[in-house]
């Protein structure tokens, strides 16, 4: 069993600096330990190129930086294939989500078909059309379906890279106006804390097992730690209170585990400056221990 890390310090998606340290400050919390002690052999590739490079912003669009964040991201699509083609797991660590266009670009280049966990407070369903802040962290999701600047949907090449019927939201409860719609128009399928609440972890997560059970075996953890609720990760741009605890998140990893669906991960938006003493990066880290099978007994 082969783990491939990635890194991935992009924080040109967003306003907030510091999330390009996200990669650093899981490394720092032990991940590569982590997931050795599980008998995984990792290899860490460290990561890709980013430097320090100005931010700008695209005349027509009046998308942030969206040249740069188009280009970085075929580097990470080319890391990503790789990866899976020498037989291992793709681990990538952001980066802000704006990150999750190359990581889709260059799994779904390999399987087709593939299914998508999207485990956030938002739903990163904006195009440049609806965003109320033109942050391209927040639209990988639609781009991934196809939707939005061709800069972005045909990263890797092609488009698109998921099928709205296997995209499976959890922890929403910071939607625009334009994703709502997009959600209804798409019949994409989204358990807001609401249902979360309402019929637990559990269930949720049994129901997500089931809706991919026959459609596809290759499904994509795209985890934003913005889901997990703010006292227990703090360290992310754009909190939202009200979210997934950490115990049900740990049940959310376990759960999928068990079910040996996820092939490939992401875990993005950790910002080690505005966190409290790495918390959110040990969080981030003890659920990637859950995801690859550790257990207590
Ligand atoms: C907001 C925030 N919906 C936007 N999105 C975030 O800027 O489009 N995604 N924070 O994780
Ligand atoms: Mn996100
Ligand atoms: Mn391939
Ligand atoms: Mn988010």
């Amino acid at each position: 069993k082969k783990i491939t890390i990635i890194g991935m310090p992009m924080d040109l998606g967003q306003m907030r600096r510091g999330v390009d340290m996200g990669p650093s400050a899981i490394r720092y919390a032990g991940i590569v330990e982590r997931l050795g002690s599980l008998n995984y052999e990792v290899h860490d590739i460290g990561d890709i190129h980013i430097g320090r490079p100005e931010m700008s912003i695209d005349q027509d669009s009046k998308l942030r930086n969206l040249e740069l964040i188009a280009e970085k991201n075929e580097l990470l699509a080319i890391e990503v294939h790789k990866a899976i083609e020498n037989g291992a797991f793709p681990l990538v660590f952001g980066g802000d989500h704006s990150i999750a266009i190359g990581t889709l670009a260059g799994v779904s280049k390999h399987y087709e078909n593939i299914g998508v966990i999207w485990y956030d407070a938002h739903g990163d369903l904006n195009t440049a059309e609806t965003s109320p802040s033109g942050n391209i962290h927040g639209m990988p999701l639609a781009v991934s379906l196809g939707l939005g600047h061709p800069r972005l949907t045909q990263c890797g090449g092609y488009t698109p890279k998921i099928k709205p019927e296997n995209v499976v939201i959890i922890g929403a409860r910071a939607l625009d106006e334009g994703e709502k719609e997009l959600i209804k128009e798409k019949g994409i399928k989204v358990y807001t804390m609401h249902e979360i609440d309402r019929i637990g972890m559990t269930k949720v997560i049994e129901e997500t097992i089931e809706h991919f059970r026959g459609r596809t075996n290759h499904v994509h953890l795209s985890l934003d730690l913005d889901g997990l609720d703010p006292t227990d990760a703090p360290g992310v741009g754009t909190p939202v209170i009200g979210g997934i605890s950490y115990r049900e998140s740990h049940l959310a990893m376990e759960m999928l585990a068990e079910a040996s669906i996820i092939t490939s991960a992401e875990f993005v938006e950790v910002n080690p400056i505005l966190d409290e003493k790495n918390k959110t990066a040990i969080a981030a880290v003890a659920l990637m221990g859950s995801l690859f099978g550790e257990k207590l007994l």
